[in-house]
């Protein structure tokens, strides 16, 4: 039901509604459901969420062996405009002895056992990563299941679109201004790559993960941490990648081999075919080694 003037534009944004409850935004109501659904599976033990500044340890009596790392809506700055947003979680088994804490979760991300994302956009889409390879399944809304449609996904080895905010261009490293010159003004005589960029990472990524080309969230001189998450942004869609033959990196590092330090620590990120992804890394050392 349509809330009263408190609301944001399409009342979903917070606002109350016509008996005067508060309404949730999505972002927290989505955050609420998805530990609620955790809590209830008796599967986790720990919870790390972008909503939460702490990490939430599930009562003893409903603890299981995972720990699972989500942003539940991620790009929800876009839910005004009705652009796609989706929700990313990665999971490990803890592996420590003992009860959970916050170090259970500062794993790599070579550790996952599983990673994916729900993107609701056009169809509402699950693409889960496993040891086995990726996996899309989409809602079908009439019987209310997931239906397995791409089986064993594996990105194309070299792409033709580069996504990336070019708003920083300013404040970009040499090596993101060479890299960005070398796509849309090839010396070798093939064709400039084309651009795409929603502003929204499960949309981009997925976009990537299907056409192929360069996803990138580099640092810049005002961002020197870049500014996706690694435990719930960064990590999960890097265990995507790999699993369907593409790459993530730093520039310096694979995302998968760092070692967090903190739950909501920040990466520079560059991911998508590997072809693609190699290239950027070899101006990324030229520029390094100078
Ligand atoms: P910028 C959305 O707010 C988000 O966290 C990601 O989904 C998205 O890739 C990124 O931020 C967009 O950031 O700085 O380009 O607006």
């Amino acid at each position: 039901m349509r809330g009263t003037a408190a609301q944001d534009s399409y009342g979903i944004a917070g606002s109350t509604n016509v008996t005067g409850d508060q309404v949730k935004k999505l972002d927290v109501l989505s955050n609420d459901m998805v530990i609620n659904m955790l809590k209830s599976s008796f599967t986790t033990c720990m919870i790390v969420s972008e909503e939460n500044k702490d990490v939430l340890i599930v009562e003893e009596d409903k603890q299981g062996k995972y720990i699972v790392c989500m942003d539940p809506l991620d790009g929800s700055s876009n839910i005004d405009c009705l652009v796609s947003i989706g929700t990313i979680f990665a999971i490990y088994r803890k592996v420590s002895p003992g009860a959970p804490s916050e170090k259970d979760a500062l794993q790599p991300g070579r550790n996952l056992v599983a990673a994916g994302y729900a993107l609701y956009g056009s169809a509402t889409m699950l693409v889960l990563a496993l040891e086995c390879g990726v996996n899309c399944f989409m809602l079908d809304p009439a019987i209310g299941e997931f239906i397995l449609v791409n089986r064993d996904v594996k990105i194309k080895k070299k792409g033709n679109i580069y996504s990336l905010n070019e708003g920083y261009a300013a404040y970009f490293d040499p090596a993101v201004t060479e890299y960005l010159k070398q796509k849309k003004f090839p010396q070798d005589g093939s064709s400039p790559y084309g651009s795409r960029y929603i502003g929204s990472m499960v949309a981009d990524v997925h976009r990537t993960l299907v056409y192929g080309g360069i996803f990138l969230y580099p640092a810049n001189s005002k961002s020197p941490k870049g500014k996706l998450r690694l435990l719930y942004e960064c990590n999960p869609m890097a265990f995507i990648m790999e699993k369907a033959g593409g790459m993530a990196t730093t520039g310096k590092e694979a995302i998968l081999d760092i070692v967090p330090e903190s739950i909501h620590q920040r990466v520079p990120i560059v991911l998508g075919s590997p072809d693609d992804v190699q290239e950027y890394i070899n101006l990324f050392k030229k520029h390094s080694a100078k």
